[in-house]
């Protein structure tokens, strides 16, 4: 076990890690005067060890809707103070008793929290036991300072085996936390009907910051040594499960709306030739890749932008979007977009709305469209998909609606361009 999986537990333990979006149905109908509020973790405030991102999620969303964020959400915040805010917090109870839409992003510090439990009683186990080379008569060791420790075992074994312990001991912890986190939605469920009863809630499932894509896990085959990438794996897995079942507990919830964001996060790929585990976009969406201290499990600003686009399809009220959403999207160099999962694209683009013939989605119709459509053509004539286009796109692509992307199309968006060129309306 290198290094690197250290500091990708260690990263885990000090950060907090849970996502949630939101839904709300007739709400974006009336938006004047209207809040939506913004209850949670540091999912929800926006945080990354770099720097809060520019526009998080709630922002994004209540520029869709034109009303006005109100951001509750606190850094660190568990389930459990979750409600003592809700029970107990004036200035909190006062901006749900006005919310139009509640968001609630929560779980992922529970989750967390029983890690660190767990890991400090698993560590203070071996700094008691006498035949325990590395450990015994060490005191006050904190779990920095244990990984530390155990970074510097040099028998590989005695290495892994500690590892497995510790993970051993999370599973273990992070399962009873869930049995004991279903009451606790619940509760908070309650709370916010005894404060607005007329509020539409939605609640967020919590992302897998370990499950990246089939490419990264072989780049870091090339990178690491085996027992690293399976160290990495066993993780994931112990996310996986810990992750699934606590979002199992969020979605029997009654009267809400749930924003599946883990699902946003999630490769669906049934072509996995590694394992079962989920494997996602988490190397994409948030600086779970990045070194050092800069590794970070929290959603970066293209992970909001992702949980942006799934609560308003969740919510609905789908537009002709020109606000933050639309903007930050479309601001990204083409390449990066492109460069988007196609599940994350296919969410953002059906949220801001591509227009027919409008291919790349600028809000002009043009050559350039007209060259998109043909480039379409000739890849899937070659026998490859030259562009990762999006469902909405392959709409807008398709011209005249005859199910195909061809020259055909490519005519029409230019017969179209032409005619309001030179003053007409267009045909499109
Ligand atoms: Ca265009
Ligand atoms: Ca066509």
């Amino acid at each position: 076990m290198k290094n690197r999986l250290i500091s990708a537990v260690t990263a885990a333990v000090i950060s907090v890690c849970s996502v949630a979006s939101a839904v709300i149905p007739a709400f974006a109908e009336d938006n004047s005067a209207k809040n939506l509020l913004v209850l949670g973790d540091s999912i929800a405030t926006g945080y990354n060890v770099t720097g809060n991102v520019n526009l998080n999620y709630g922002q994004i969303v209540a520029d869709y809707y034109g009303c006005t964020a109100v951001n509750k959400a606190e850094n660190g915040l568990t389930s459990d103070g979750l409600i003592t805010k809700l029970t107990s917090d004036s200035d909190v109870k006062s901006a749900a008793s006005t919310a139009s839409v509640i968001l609630v992003s929560i779980g992922g510090n529970d989750l967390l929290g029983a890690t660190k439990t767990a890991a400090g009683e698993l560590i203070a186990k071996w700094c008691a036991n006498p035949s325990d080379t590395y450990f015994y008569g060490k005191t006050n060791l904190d779990y920095m300072s244990a990984l530390k420790v155990i970074q510097g075992v040099t028998d590989e074994k005695q290495q892994q085996s500690y590892a497995s312990d510790l993970f051993a001991a999370i599973n273990s912890a992070t399962s009873a936390q869930v049995t004991a986190s279903a009451p606790k939605l619940t509760q908070i469920r309650s709370l916010i009907s005894s404060v607005n009863p007329d509020a539409e809630v939605v609640f967020q499932t919590i992302y897998n910051p370990f499950a990246v894509s089939e490419s990264t896990i072989n780049l870091m085959s090339l990178q690491y040594s085996q027992s690293y990438v399976t160290a990495y794996n066993q993780l994931n897995s112990i996310a996986r499960i810990a992750i699934s079942r606590y979002n199992n507990n969020i979605s029997k919830l009654s009267n809400v709306k749930i924003a599946d964001i883990y699902d946003a996060f999630t490769e669906n790929n049934t072509d996995s030739q590694l394992n079962n585990d989920s494997k996602g976009y988490a190397h994409a969406l948030t600086g779970i890749l990045a070194s050092g201290d800069k590794r970070d499990i929290h959603p970066n600003q293209l992970g909001h932008l992702a949980i942006a686009a799934k609560v308003i399809q969740t919510i609905g009220n789908i537009k002709l979007d020109e606000t933050s959403l639309y903007k930050t999207y479309i601001a990204l160099p083409e390449l990066q977009r492109d460069a988007l999962p196609l599940e994350v694209r296919n969410s953002i683009e059906t949220a801001t709305t591509v227009k027919k013939g409008d291919i790349n989605d600028d809000r002009a119709i043009d050559a350039i469209d007209a060259s998109a459509a043909l480039t379409y053509y000739s890849a899937i004539q070659g026998g490859t998909t030259a562009k990762n286009y999006s469902d909405v796109r392959k709409t807008a692509a398709d011209a005249d609606n005859n199910g195909a992307i061809d020259a055909g199309d490519a005519s029409i968006i230019l017969t179209h361009y032409a005619s309001v060129q030179t003053g007409g309306k267009g045909i499109l």
